[in-house]
């Protein structure tokens, strides 16, 4: 009696063991790095994908594209992906008064960015102060 006692406890041990082994196994090839990390850079994927969809680039040459169209609400960003600086302003040159919240993207040092939201409809025409023959519009349907 007591020996098969032991004989299931030893069983019961075994398959307790094993379980447990099982279950760590499992546990450790379900969640695969690459899965957990993906999901992860998937989600800091979309909102760049979002912003380069609104994504003014200053080069040398000017603003690309010179005239961006989004939708009210949405939010324009001006990269400065040249060697020197930019200061995106409102028009009228040189008082830019026209469109004020403009002149808050202002200087744009190499390869800063700045962005801002539009909220409302409009056509909004600003250019490079410090290069005033780069001008650029933000149409806002
Ligand atoms: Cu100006």
């Amino acid at each position: 009696m007591s020996k098969n006692a032991l004989v299931i406890i030893a069983v019961v041990g075994v398959i307790a063991i094993a379980g447990i082994w099982l279950l760590k196994g499992s546990s450790k090839t379900t969640p695969t790095p690459s899965y957990q990390a993906s999901p992860t850079s998937q989600e800091s994927a979309s909102p760049s994908a979002q912003v380069s969809q609104n994504l003014v680039r200053i080069t040398s040459s000017g603003f690309e594209p010179q005239t961006i169209t989004v939708k009210a609400g949405e939010s324009v960003i001006w990269v400065n992906e040249n060697t020197v600086s930019h200061q995106v302003n409102s028009v009228v040159h040189p008082t830019h008064q026209v469109y004020p919240p403009l002149n808050t993207v202002g200087m744009l040092p190499a390869g800063e960015s700045k962005s801002l939201v539009f909220a409302d409809k409009g056509t909004y025409k600003y250019h490079d102060h410090l290069n005033p023959s780069l001008t650029g519009s933000v149409v806002v349907e």
